[in-house]
């Protein structure tokens, strides 16, 4: 490599750079940084396997890495740009100019930016940083010894990273946070939450109802969608003698409002993982929203959109369950942001992928809808597979007691898990736990059971659920993918 190629590719390097710190600076005035929503953009239109194979691997980490990724994609075009340069003539790098110009405003307005003052002082942050870098970097007098160059690129990096860092901080306290984090409220409570046996409160055991700030969070979003509960309105259409909308104050007001706990998994959950809570939810049957439009007879589904995109579908035939809800709260508080502030559909028995967050509007359709995640593979009923979870275990004395949670989604209504059989030595002799009485027909039962143990510390316990008809939960196991993750739970636990 000839040293004006490294010099070149190394400028391209810096100048894209230079753009990532030039959006990052200018977040406060355009409301987020724009790599985000290109992560967000290949989040939705990537295949199913792909996401579900990045969030097995990755987990949480699944999106920072993206947004790393997007990062590192900007500084290599603009490396390359940058050693194409030299052929490149006048009218071609006009336009390579202009083309930097055209993705930061659509970058913006894909971060949702409308056009107004802040944007257009957005656009100047972002790209003006590039342009002044690539000046610094090729003005006449640029050093071409090598060590000098270097010297020069890292006083640049340097001075401009300083610079755009003081630069947001100064944007964020003159432009304030774009929005203020918004409080969740308190609710007026109609009964108060059911607590559960203490019996079942142990070592490692969760709490009978998940407090919000503990329950698993799982979406497609980088950025959770932050709604002015003043601005927003639910929209009820679609094939329908009477379409409405009903404001924020509407829903919370409305008589039919009911308080229920509600256990939500996520159907890539693996058998024992965390992404299982029950919350105590309050919100409005789905079934009294539909029926006040007057669904017509051509009505197939009810479709529930987002504002990120995400949407649902269910059978009319399904929406006259009751307990199918457009839940507003969450313990004794509105919904919090990353549970899809302001309201959210719950439909008990399925899995989380069903219960729409952010919602925007419910859309009686006349054809059947491809919902989000069908649309990528996963199935579309997603009724919850009875399971069995080992979760906690305490030891007291010679005593030993083992035990955690119980569910399924067979719609019967209520007591869908008749009982809880354990293991402790690996699966050769099983017992009946104890289960807790049913907190409500869609909620978990925890388990527990309680045997003398003097001389041994370690266990191999397995656990699995019966059905009210005495069905045993099946044992083969199978991938969460396309319908969820089967199999007894086992775990070694040591007391
Ligand atoms: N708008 C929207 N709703 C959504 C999702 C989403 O990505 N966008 N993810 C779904 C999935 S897969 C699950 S498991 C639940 C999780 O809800 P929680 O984050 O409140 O636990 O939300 C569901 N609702
Ligand atoms: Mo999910």
């Amino acid at each position: 490599m000839s040293s004006s190629t490294t010099h070149r590719t190394t400028i391209g390097a810096v100048v894209g750079a230079a753009w990532v710190g030039g959006l990052f600076a200018a977040g406060p005035l355009v409301g987020g940084f724009a790599p985000d929503a290109v992560a967000e953009w290949i989040i939705v239109r990537s295949p199913g396997w792909l996401s579900t194979l990045a969030i097995s691997q990755l987990g949480f980490y699944a999106k920072p890495v993206l947004v790393t990724g997007v990062v590192a994609g900007v500084v290599a075009v603009s490396a390359a740009v940058a050693l194409a340069w030299p052929r490149f003539s006048r009218g071609k790098r006009l336009v390579a100019v202009g083309l930097g110009i055209v993705a930061t405003a659509a970058l913006f307005s894909a971060l949702g930016t409308g056009v107004s003052l802040g944007a257009v002082g957005g656009l100047l942050v972002a790209v003006a940083p590039p342009y002044v870098v690539a000046h610094l970097l090729t003005a006449p007098r640029v050093p071409s010894n090598r060590r000098r160059f270097l010297e020069r690129v890292g006083t640049v990096a340097v001075g401009s990273a300083v610079s755009l860092a003081g630069l947001r901080l100064v944007l964020e306290w003159t432009a304030g946070p774009q929005e203020s984090p918004r409080v969740e409220e308190p609710l007026e409570r109609r009964v108060s939450p059911p607590d559960g046996d203490p019996a079942f409160d142990f070592e490692g055991m969760p709490p009978a109802i998940t407090p919000p700030g503990s329950h698993y969070v799982v979406d497609i979003t980088v950025s959770k969608p932050t709604i002015d509960p003043e601005e927003w309105a639910l929209e009820v259409d679609g094939v329908v003698e009477e379409p409405y909308e009903l404001s924020y104050d509407e829903l919370l007001a409305h008589e039919g409002s009911l308080e229920q706990p509600t256990t939500m998994i996520c159907i890539s959950n693996q058998v024992g993982g965390d992404l299982i809570g029950t919350g105590h939810w309050t919100g409005v049957p789905l079934s009294e929203l539909v029926a006040a439009a007057g669904p017509t007879e051509s009505a197939v589904d009810v479709v529930t959109h987002a504002a990120d995109g995400y949407s649902e579908a269910i059978p009319i035939e399904l929406v006259e369950r009751e307990d199918i809800l457009v839940a507003y709260g969450m313990g004794d508080r509105t919904l919090a942001t990353e549970h899809g502030f302001p309201a959210r559909l719950l439909v008990p028995g399925r899995y989380g992928m069903k219960m729409t967050k952010w919602l925007t509007r419910i859309e009686v359709a006349d054809r059947t809808h491809e919902a989000y995640w069908e649309a990528r593979g996963w199935d579309e009923e997603a009724v919850v597979e009875t399971m069995a979870y080992v979760r906690g275990a305490e030891r007291d004395g010679d005593r030993v007691e083992v035990g955690g949670v119980a569910f399924a989604g067979l719609e019967t209504g209520v007591e869908e898990i008749s009982g809880v059989e354990v293991s402790v030595d690996g699966g050769e002799q099983w017992q009946a736990a104890e289960v807790e009485p049913q907190l409500a027909p869609h909620a978990w039962r925890r388990w527990r059971y309680a045997f003398e143990a003097p001389d041994e510390t370690e266990f191999d316990v397995v656990v699995r659920a019966l059905e009210s008809d005495g069905t045993v939960q099946t044992e083969e196991e199978s991938s969460p993918r396309p319908s969820g993750a089967t199999g007894w739970h086992r775990m070694s636990v040591s007391v």
